[in-house]
């Protein structure tokens, strides 16, 4: 099951149905039980005023209201290489691979929700960066009780030079506006993502692939489920939040984003999250 968010409703795919089931994002993801409430709206039909059509010449939104997202780093063995070696000039050898095998995970906030960018949408690098990267990550959307009810797609833009020279520019290399986009949909489910399932990035510029690159979730050396314990163990959530798993896609270091790159992410079960940079 797909859920859709357009400029007017939430639109729910199931099966051969798209419908239009809601207008109020925070409700419906923190609805009890939300996997096994949604099938129960479509088969209302269109007598409950509820009505089928074709979204696809509506604009499709982030799958985001008012939840923040945060994001967790360094939960591939592939992050915590490349990291290791843009920060070595700041001492970096020993404070990535320290939290790469701590109990406590990396966690930081990621973004606003209004300042999330969604499907199609322009997204940016900083100005005063030089060496600007996408992160292709599965984010998972967490209720206020803390039970993971989806899956969608978050690219975290990140400026590598700037977390590079000092850990403590690390708001300001993943922080700013259009750094982070999330979509093209909330793939709801109750269960785990298979360890199987696919996480592949494609970076287009001028109509030439400038990089392509591709992991699988059971790459990932933390549980969903355990990072999402961390992040509840002190902050509640009224609305719920979403959360970013981390990257296990890195360029090579040549390999910055220009104006203009189309940035493609596919995970199978959700789709591909289209966007291109401003
Ligand atoms: O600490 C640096 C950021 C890590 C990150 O964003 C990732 O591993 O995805
Ligand atoms: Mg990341």
């Amino acid at each position: 099951m797909l859920l859709y968010r357009t400029k007017d409703s939430v639109m729910l795919s199931y099966g051969s149905v798209v419908q239009a089931i809601a207008d109020d994002w925070d409700a419906l993801i923190n609805h009890e039980n939300l996997a096994a409430y949604l099938p129960t709206l479509v088969s209302e039909g269109p007598q409950q005023q509820h009505f089928v059509k074709s979204n696809t010449n509506e604009e499709r939104l982030a799958p985001i209201g008012n939840q923040e997202v945060w994001a967790a780093g360094v939960t591939y063995y592939r992050s915590r290489s490349a990291r290791i070696e843009e920060s070595q000039d700041a001492g970096g050898g020993t404070f990535y691979d320290r939290v790469y095998t701590a109990e406590r995970p990396e966690l930081f906030f990621k973004a606003a929700p209004w300042r999330v960018r969604g499907p199609g949408a322009l997204i940016r690098t900083r100005r005063d960066a030089r060496w600007s990267v996408p992160e292709p990550e599965l984010a998972l959307c967490v209720n206020s009780r803390g039970t993971i009810v989806g899956y969608t797609i978050g690219n975290d833009v990140s400026s590598r030079d700037i977390e590079g020279e000092n850990p403590l520019y690390l708001p300001q290399a993943k922080c700013y506006d259009g750094s982070c986009a999330l979509g093209p949909a909330l793939f709801v489910s109750e269960d785990p993502l298979a360890p199987g399932t696919g996480i592949e990035l494609r970076v287009t510029r001028g109509g030439a692939i400038a990089f392509q690159g591709s992991t699988t979730v059971s790459e990932m050396r933390r549980s969903p489920q355990e990072l999402v314990e961390f992040l509840y163990r002190e902050m509640s959530f009224p609305h719920g939040c979403i959360l970013l798993t981390g990257t296990g896609v890195i360029p090579p270091d040549e390999f910055t984003l220009e104006s203009g790159d189309a940035v493609d992410i596919t995970i199978p079960p959700i789709g591909t999250l289209s966007n291109v940079v401003e």
